[in-house]
């Protein structure tokens, strides 16, 4: 489902200050009631900088944000606040890209500004420069989930190629699953055969979707394995395993749970059977594993790690002999 709709409500809202009882939350309570006493309008404090931040917890593209506007009273107010839009933190957020500068919006109105698919999980509105009270009745916001799927971003090999049937077809970002519409992986009839995928860098890996064949045998995906890595030992068979497939219905594309399993290598391997392996679509739902290494480098891989150590240790070493070389006069005394 990739339609568009008021994603704002799914979010979490917070505000420099509160004015009385002018919650955050009544900027997303669905309700464009804008008489100030209707108690359906967020609004801080007299502050310099007020701002509303709305955390829509994941990464959206926005097309659109709609302010309405509180009608009883001091509509100006508003004039001069900017939308912010971005998945940094910094200045609570609003030192993101901005979107719009909102130069009026009449009394009860509602007005549309167009943000053309800027990414984030962060939509702020402040007005920057001035003190002033920030009172919004309400925040609507069109956007879509970003695409998450990151298979799309590694190169895959199979351990053989029916046909035309190319590793290549499961990340086309296609699920067509009838075989003549070329767009399913195949290997021949090989004892465990496998499909993996190679995404460069290390991942943690939230859930990998698969796509059945429809137009025929659903039955030989059944005991498939999803195994998740950074070992190429076996091909990459044996790394650690996220699921086993009992069965995916004809055409159906079922998601698989990896709680945050980290790795380089995705392989979905059929073991112990002779069997072709048939894969119409594989989808990678992750983010890049950010794991420290001393000295500020970002490790992504084990050798990595080890190369970090190695250096260390011949700094230590160096430190030592140089301190042994500068006592070492006193003890020949
Ligand atoms: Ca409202
Ligand atoms: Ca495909």
């Amino acid at each position: 489902p990739r339609h568009s709709e008021n994603v704002a409500r799914l979010g979490q809202v917070a505000q420099s200050s509160t004015y009385g009882n002018a919650k955050p939350e009544n900027a997303i309570d669905g309700n464009r009631a804008s008489n100030y006493n209707q108690g359906s309008c967020a609004c801080t404090n007299n502050n310099l900088n007020p701002w509303w931040r709305l955390d829509l917890l994941k990464t959206y593209k926005i097309n659109t944000v709609t302010i309405t506007n509180r009608q009883d009273c001091c509509s100006e107010r508003i004039n001069g606040a900017e939308i912010r839009i971005g998945n940094s933190l910094n200045d609570n957020g609003n030192a993101n890209p901005r979107c719009a500068v909102i130069s009026s919006i009449a009394a009860g109105a509602s007005q549309t500004f167009a943000c053309n698919g800027m990414e984030g999980r962060y939509i702020n509105i402040i007005i920057p420069g001035r003190t002033e009270y920030l009172t919004l009745c309400e925040v609507e916001v069109d956007g879509t989930l970003s695409e998450t799927n990151v298979a799309r971003l590694g190169q895959v090999s199979q351990s053989s190629k029916y046909g035309n049937a190319k590793p290549e077809n499961a990340i086309d970002g296609n699920r067509a699953s009838n075989f003549n519409q070329g767009s399913c992986a195949c290997t021949n009839n090989n004892l465990n055969p496998w499909w993996r995928l190679d995404l460069l860098k290390t991942y943690k890996i939230n859930t990998v979707t698969i796509t059945n064949r429809q137009d025929c045998c659903p039955e030989r995906i059944n005991g498939a394995e999803i195994r998740i890595g950074n070992s190429l030992n076996d091909n990459g068979n044996a790394n650690p395993r996220c699921a086993v497939i009992s069965s995916i219905a004809a055409g159906a594309s079922q998601t698989f749970a990896c709680n945050g399993m980290e790795g380089r290598y995705i392989n979905i391997v059929i073991p112990g059977r002779t069997e072709y392996l048939t894969l119409c679509e594989v989808e990678v739902d992750g983010t890049l594993s950010g794991k420290s290494c001393p000295i500020l480098l970002v490790c992504s891989t084990f050798n990595e790690h080890i190369m970090v150590f190695g250096v260390l240790l011949i700094i230590l070493m160096l430190i030592f002999a140089t301190f042994q070389r500068l006592m070492l006069p006193d003890l020949d005394k």
